[in-house]
């Protein structure tokens, strides 16, 4: 659980970061499962300001100079890139880092906490669920550029903040090693939930067989394409900027297409119980081609193309397999707001990809019917 925000000094942590004005408090903001995100406000010289305060969660994170010596370099670039285009606001299209006063990216706290702090990025928004299809096309599109933008990161590799993040099999083992272990009795409740995970274990291999093949290549990716990992204008719906920098790292297109499937074709929130409101969403799925592959199209391979169906179906599998290993390890690693929550997520997740399961031939026609070879 966050604490509460009573119990964080924010006038104490704002004195760390280099910024002036008086800080005036801070609220716990948005619906993030993994850090501790607030949003903190400022009076600069009569100009109200806010920025946004983040707790890195250290447990899911192992490594946080390592993290965000990752996210300078990523918010460098994109700064950089974002200014060549020109059209201003640079600010709007890159998270910006205000650093610590020594110029380190975070600060430690008297706990021994990691907290960051980004500008707010003002008059755009997330939205946990997609409410049009130009909605996810101008997710995918977003995401598709900052793909692109990373093509030309330069230095050595990135740090992997999460070791096997994507590594379907190994989340596979991972519920495996968690219904043995079954430490508070909950696997006997959830054998429906198992069975499924057992009769679908085939999907876990797909992407990393095609990686390992050669068909296809490793990219830098964000790893974590969740469709409120993107801010659209409020004015246009364009996206202004892709946020929550933390799993970008090396990976494959396709786990970013696959997660943009899950998130955004959803009809109903990843957390809704009633499973009758689960559907994937034909025109929403368009949609996400269609923006993707205005972004990303050229320099996709044909074998990324052409699997872009698949890759919906094995993510949303694999964070169904990770919602359901949480619930039945005592829910420890995604925050949770009710008994059972991470069981309704799994379950959720599990009912997309039935229906994704049964619309896989439709879907796989949509690329090829909205691709089209670079001039
Ligand atoms: P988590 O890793 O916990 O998901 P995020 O980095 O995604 O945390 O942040 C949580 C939410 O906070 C986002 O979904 C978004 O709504 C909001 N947010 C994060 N960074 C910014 C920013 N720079 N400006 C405005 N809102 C932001
Ligand atoms: C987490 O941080 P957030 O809420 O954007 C998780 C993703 C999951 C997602 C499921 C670092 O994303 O991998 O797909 O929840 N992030 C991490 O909603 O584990
Ligand atoms: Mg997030």
């Amino acid at each position: 659980m966050p604490p509460s925000p009573a119990t964080v000094d924010f006038t104490r942590l704002a004195r760390g970061f280099a910024l002036y004005g008086q800080c005036l408090g801070g609220q716990p903001y948005g619906n993030g499962h993994i850090n501790d995100t607030y949003v903190v406000n400022f009076d600069q010289a009569g100009a109200p300001v806010r920025y946004i305060f983040q707790r890195i969660n250290n447990r899911v994170f192992k490594n946080v100079p390592a993290l965000m010596d990752n996210i300078r370099r990523v918010t460098a670039h994109a700064a950089s890139q974002a200014a060549k285009l020109g059209g201003g606001d640079v600010s709007r299209r890159a998270l910006t880092l205000i650093p610590a006063h020594d110029g380190r990216p975070c600060l430690t706290d008297e706990h021994g906490g990691f907290w960051r702090c980004y500008l707010f990025i003002e008059k755009a928004r997330t939205y946990d669920i997609v409410e049009t299809p130009a909605h996810a096309r101008e997710a995918a599109r977003a995401f598709g550029n900052f793909q692109r933008l990373l093509t030309g990161l330069p230095g050595a590799r990135l740090h992997e903040t999460i070791p096997d993040f994507h590594n379907t099999r190994r989340r596979y083992e991972n519920l495996m090693r968690a219904v043995n272990a079954d430490p508070l009795n909950r696997a006997a409740a959830v054998r429906a939930e198992i069975d499924f995970a057992r009769q679908n274990e085939p999907l876990v291999d797909v992407l990393a067989k095609l990686h390992a093949s050669g068909e296809i290549p490793e990219r830098v990716t964000h790893n974590d394409t969740k469709f409120n990992n993107v801010m659209l204008d409020d004015d246009t719906h364009t996206g202004v900027c892709v946020i929550d920098l933390d799993t970008v790292m090396p990976g494959l297109a396709l786990h970013d297409f696959g997660d943009m499937v899950r998130s955004a074709t959803n009809s109903a929130a990843e957390d809704e119980p009633d499973l009758s409101k689960v559907s994937m969403r034909m025109p929403v799925y368009e949609g996400l081609v269609e923006g993707y592959l205005a972004a990303a199209g050229d320099f996709l391979t044909g074998a990324e193309r052409a699997h872009l169906a698949l890759s919906g179906r094995v993510i949303t599998f694999e964070i169904g397999l990770r919602f359901l290993t949480d619930h039945i390890e005592g829910d420890v690693y995604f925050k949770t707001k009710r008994p059972g929550h991470n069981l309704d997520r799994a379950r959720n997740q599990f009912a997309l990809v039935r229906d994704i399961d049964a619309r896989q031939s439709e879907m796989e026609s949509v690329a090829g019917r909205l691709f089209k070879e670079p001039a």
